[in-house]
């Protein structure tokens, strides 16, 4: 497992660089060029730059997260073709500059959704929540007004200009089916992935989050099920998953031990967090520790050893704390205590497997 941290870039994220740096275990930055829009080719000099930063803070550029898919490809618009030809010679620039895992996501007009950055909690943490009722009883298209009204209104990692064309992309996807989304996910594929493997890079598709269909769009990256057909719609090691225990994790029929078990060699990057889920079907993000939410952290984390995962794993939307401002789910104190987690859990796995007489280095006997 090589531990990484999500950093949203100079301006745009309070966390020091070196900061990073100083967290035990961890050397890559998981990085993005957050002010580029989706479906355009990505300029070599402002990549450069982040290759720069991050050499001297002493971490590498090893991940991507994301290089977002312009809306014209998820919906099949013959536009595609030019936003496609723009993401194979951004991945050729990634490649020339060693990245290796590409995330991105396949979900229709919406990333991820909450109702609330800074649900207050008994212990003066804050944590970002989604009320399911909120969800059920919101009109995407008054969403959309009320932001187009507030220029100021933003979201954590959310280009600018995909909020402010809400109302335009939710009537696009109007007669979109699961089905056609499929269809559009495997074109991107077999467009995208042959270019990712001759660069060296590994597509790594994140989950959909919620797992589960919002205002009526479909979404097709919620279960192990359809991972599985996933999987299987471009059969390479460059076709992988970014299995993000925490969106999987909000529904209670996914069972994230199993997809690793599964999916063991298709999964170049793990998104490790915990949730804690209602019997209502709301949810509320809570400490990594696996006791404190719903996601079985301690047994996901023996999978990942017990499979001998070498991919790149980060931390997740942690909560607020100890008076801590920054990016909501993305502060520097919450997922600094996560990865001291993640690390004490595999350590664990890893000397209980030394008193059995497996090597000291790391690996699994069936690795070593
Ligand atoms: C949320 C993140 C997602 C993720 C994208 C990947 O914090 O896990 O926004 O970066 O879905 O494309």
């Amino acid at each position: 497992m090589r531990m990484t941290f999500r950093w949203f870039g100079e301006g745009n994220d309070p966390v020091p660089l070196r900061y990073i740096q100083q967290i035990p275990g961890t050397d890559g930055l998981v990085w993005s060029l957050h002010d580029v829009p989706a479906g355009e080719e990505w300029p070599m000099d402002k990549i450069r730059h982040y290759e720069r930063l991050a050499e001297e803070a002493g971490l590498h550029i090893d991940v991507v997260e994301s290089v977002n898919i312009h809306e014209d490809i998820k919906l099949g618009l013959p536009t595609r073709d030019v936003y496609i030809e723009n993401y194979k010679r951004t991945i050729r620039k990634l490649g020339s500059v060693g990245v290796k895992v590409i995330c991105y996501n396949f979900m229709p007009v919406f990333d991820w959704l909450r109702t609330e950055l800074h649900r207050p909690m008994p212990d003066g943490s804050t944590a970002m929540f989604y009320e399911k009722s909120v969800i059920e009883g919101l009109n995407p298209r008054a969403l959309a007004a009320t932001i187009n009204a507030n220029p100021a209104f933003s979201m954590p990692g959310w280009e600018p200009e995909r909020l402010r064309q809400m109302e335009l992309l939710i009537e696009a996807y109007r007669n979109v089916t699961e089905e056609d989304l499929w269809a559009n996910l495997a074109h991107f594929l077999e467009e995208i992935v042959p270019v990712a493997a001759e660069n060296g890079i590994r597509m790594a598709i994140h989950p959909d989050d919620p797992p589960w269909g919002v205002f009526g769009l479909p979404r097709i990256m919620t279960s192990q099920a359809n991972f599985r057909r996933l999987l299987k719609l471009y059969d390479h090691p460059s076709n992988g998953i970014t299995l993000c225990s925490g969106s999987l994790g909000a529904n209670p029929d996914n069972d994230i031990v199993a997809m690793i078990h599964e999916f063991a060699g298709r999964i170049p990057f793990a998104h490790i967090r915990n949730v804690k889920r209602y019997d209502n079907g709301d949810f509320i993000e809570c400490s990594h520790r696996t006791e404190d939410g719903s996601v079985d952290i301690a047994g996901i984390v023996k999978a990942y050893h017990d499979t001998g995962f070498d991919g790149y794993a980060r931390p997740d939307h942690g909560r607020q704390i100890w008076d801590e401002q920054g990016r909501p789910g993305y502060g520097l104190y919450d997922r600094a205590l996560g990865i001291m987690h993640l690390w004490g859990l595999w350590d664990a796995y890893r000397y209980s497997n030394n008193a059995q007489g497996v090597k000291a280095d790391g690996q699994t006997a069936a690795h070593s």
